[in-house]
């Protein structure tokens, strides 16, 4: 059993080294709902991904600050608590929300492996010792940028180049970056961007040999998607519209897509995102880990879950100086020439959390305590 005593719930402000723009709009800054969890005489953290807006997915950080602070902490202050897994059961009662959930899971998972002495990367089941690298590159202000931007990147080692793309910054962005790079490894997220009267256009990127076309269409479609893969030799990937197994096993049955690009925060924490990448694994659908702006303490979990077998193409997890001037974790991420990050084998995340800096970030705390309960 964990005994948590206590759940601190902080934001912290933290502008963005580079702005990310996509199809649904520009970052420039971020806030940030990060989890603590007190107890057991050790600290645990989670990350939030909810972004400042529901444009990427209908949660925001307010709506997860209120749900953490009314529904889910409360409840998980009452359970018992064995380990990461119990959480999904104890929060099951709150519909949605799950990316809420999910910091506060990943929190009693990195929890549970610092009491087991043990890094999280193999409590979850992991086996890789080091993860494949991409980037995912925002819409710049030029093609010129663009192109800039993705020789930088190639020059650091990193084995996909991933493109942000929308109407209008799409095939002319294609051409120039195939014609100068032709053999890279090259994919393109629209973030929702496309519908069905873009179809024929869409069927025009095969000659692009990308590795993967995601999200072209709504956030949560599967069956369009489906009819849109029949017009395509190249893979769809799909982020947005997998929110559980279920979503997966739906989508993979159908033919919506040939990858799933799996972000723990979406699908609710480390139990489902497991489930998921179980079951793409079962039907043979490669995994990639995908990336929300995670400050180091979602990217190291980010991390330990990549090290699952069938996370097996370059996902969307970097170097911590491709968004912050200065991280919140000790040591930084960084990613070798070869284009990979070595897995922690220290315990629990395998990287320290600095506390002094994310006191100096924080805008706003609030902390809730367990009742002192009589034990039997
Ligand atoms: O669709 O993968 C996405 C960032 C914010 C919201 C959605 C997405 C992204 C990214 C960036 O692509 C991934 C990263 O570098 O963290
Ligand atoms: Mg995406």
């Amino acid at each position: 059993m964990l005994k948590i005593d206590a759940i601190h719930l902080r934001e912290i402000n933290l502008p963005l080294a580079y702005p990310f723009e996509t199809s649904f709009g520009l970052t420039t800054g971020r806030r940030i709902l990060l989890v603590e969890l007190e107890g057991e005489g050790l600290s645990a953290w989670g990350e939030c991904v909810a972004g400042e807006h529901p444009y990427f997915s209908d949660e925001m950080i307010d709506t997860a600050w209120i749900i953490t602070e009314t529904e889910l902490a409360p409840r998980l202050l009452d359970a018992e608590v064995r380990s990461g897994g119990s959480c999904p059961d104890i929060f099951k009662q709150v519909r949605g929300h799950r990316m809420a959930k999910a910091a506060l899971e990943n929190a009693v998972w990195d929890m549970e492996a610092q009491i087991d002495n043990m890094p999280l990367a193999e409590l979850l089941g992991g086996t890789r010792s080091v993860i494949p690298c991409g980037v995912s590159i925002g819409i710049q202000k030029t093609p010129e940028a663009l192109m800039d931007k993705i020789a930088m990147e190639l020059a650091a080692g990193y084995q996909r180049i991933k493109l942000k793309c929308k109407p209008g910054w799409d095939v002319t962005i294609f051409e120039a970056v195939r014609k100068r790079w032709p053999d890279i490894t090259l994919s393109c997220d629209a973030n929702s961007a496309y519908r069905m009267r873009d179809f024929d256009h869409i069927a025009g990127w095969d000659v692009f040999n990308l590795l993967m076309i995601e999200q072209p269409l709504w956030y949560d479609d599967f069956y369009f998607h489906a009819m849109l893969q029949k017009r395509l030799e190249t893979r769809i990937c799909l982020d947005e519209s997998i929110r559980n197994r279920r979503d997966a096993l739906a989508a993979i049955d159908m033919e919506s897509c040939g990858i799933i690009n799996i972000k723990v925060g979406r699908v609710g924490g480390f139990s489902e995102a497991i489930a998921v990448h179980n079951a793409a694994a079962e039907r043979g659908i490669p995994v990639w880990c995908g990336g929300m702006l995670e400050t180091g303490i979602g990217r190291a979990h980010n991390i330990a879950l990549s090290s699952l077998s069938n996370f097996s193409l370059p996902g969307d997890v970097s170097a911590s100086q491709r968004y912050w001037t200065e991280d919140i974790i000790e040591p930084e991420v960084t990613v070798s020439a070869a284009g990979e990050i070595v897995v922690p084998t220290s315990a629990g995340s395998g990287y320290v959390v600095r506390k002094d800096r994310i006191e100096a970030l924080t805008v706003r705390r609030q902390t809730l305590r367990a009742q002192a309960r009589v034990m039997a």
